[in-house]
């Protein structure tokens, strides 16, 4: 928390934040939405980082997460890995469907949000600032769990 903080602070985004970056923020709701255990792999600077999550809907209507940003990556995108003909590769999405009353996950080997080209390591035990957007239901700032899981390492 000492560094998130001192780059929160370094990065102007504590104004957002406020001052709760939730070290154990495993749900943030808004509107219909929640988001269940965001994630994150330590990463070094410059190379690409990654995110998982759960996102469940209880609204009446589908909802679209649409945007991702981080003040730690230059960009962000949202992926999916496929493997053809035993190659691993990922292509951009758009937009990922929150189907009305269901769930999506975005895990490894599947969805995920990339961090393009990170402007700081990510490092184990650290919670970092994520806004996540959404068509119906607006934007969500949470703090992501950077954890090492013992799985293979693909998006
Ligand atoms: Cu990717």
């Amino acid at each position: 928390m000492v560094r998130l903080r001192v780059l929160a602070a370094a990065l102007g985004v504590l104004a957002v934040l406020g001052t709760a970056v939730p070290a154990q923020a495993h749900e943030e709701k808004t509107g219909g939405i929640t988001i269940v255990h965001p994630w994150s792999r330590p990463a070094a600077q410059g190379h690409n980082g990654v995110i998982y999550l759960d996102i469940h809907n209880r609204g009446e209507a589908d909802d679209r997460l649409v945007a991702v940003s981080t003040p730690l990556a230059t960009k962000v995108e949202l992926h999916r890995s496929t493997m053809e003909e035993g190659v691993h590769r990922m292509e951009a999405v758009e937009s990922v469907v929150v189907p009305a009353g269901g769930s999506v996950a975005l895990a490894p080997g599947g969805l995920h949000v990339m961090l393009v080209d990170l402007k700081f390591m990510l490092m184990a035990e650290e919670t970092i600032p994520v806004t996540f957007t959404f068509e119906r239901s607006g934007a969500i700032t949470t703090g992501v769990a950077v954890e090492v899981r013992g799985d293979d390492h693909d998006y």
